[in-house]
């Protein structure tokens, strides 16, 4: 199965902290990363008193079960001391499943797809990198389709970092 990961953080090292994440993703048991976006630096959502925040997207290929890999990448929070103020506060490590191939699941621990990926230019600009052609079975709308939705505006909040691409 593939999964689409989103990585984000602003506390700590962000970008440093996202470089040990996708390695850290790498190295779990019956998880392959096949795809990773460039760092994008982006202004924050739903709270603005904070500092910016560095996101990625990256793909997997994996035989594990959704919320056996949510499990992993919540351990993985975990490990980097996450700490989580208040809801769309500062974190030093968010790993959010965005979707598994073209399941729809309610369940209350992991939604599928992400219920609010397709709104985010930060999910969508980097994801848009590397899955254009991705389908969000709930929409139906492709990556690029939904990034065409988003303004001219949240666009222009996400900036591309020049610096080397993760991996
Ligand atoms: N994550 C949130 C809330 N707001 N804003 C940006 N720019 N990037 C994020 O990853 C982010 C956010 C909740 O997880
Ligand atoms: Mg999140
Ligand atoms: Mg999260």
């Amino acid at each position: 199965m593939q999964a689409i990961i989103a990585l984000g953080a602003n506390l700590g090292d962000p970008c440093a902290t996202l470089q040990q994440a996708v390695n850290e993703i790498q190295a779990l048991d019956n998880v392959q990363v096949t795809a990773v976006s460039s760092l994008y630096r982006t202004k924050p959502v739903g709270y603005a008193d904070q500092d910016d925040f560095i996101n990625a997207v990256i793909t997997v290929d994996t035989t594990l079960p959704p919320l056996e890999l949510y499990h992993h990448l919540a351990a993985l929070e975990q490990k980097h001391h996450r700490v989580r103020l208040f809801k769309n506060g500062p974190r030093t490590l968010d790993l959010d499943v965005i979707a598994c191939e073209q399941l729809q699941s309610n369940d209350p621990t992991l939604t599928l797809p992400h219920p609010r990926a397709q709104e985010r230019a930060f999910v969508l600009v980097p994801l848009a990198e590397i899955a254009p052609d991705f389908v969000f079975p709930d929409s139906g709308l492709s990556v690029a389709a939904a990034l065409d939705r988003i303004s001219e505006a949240d666009k222009a909040d996400i900036v591309k970092l020049s610096s080397p691409a993760l991996q």
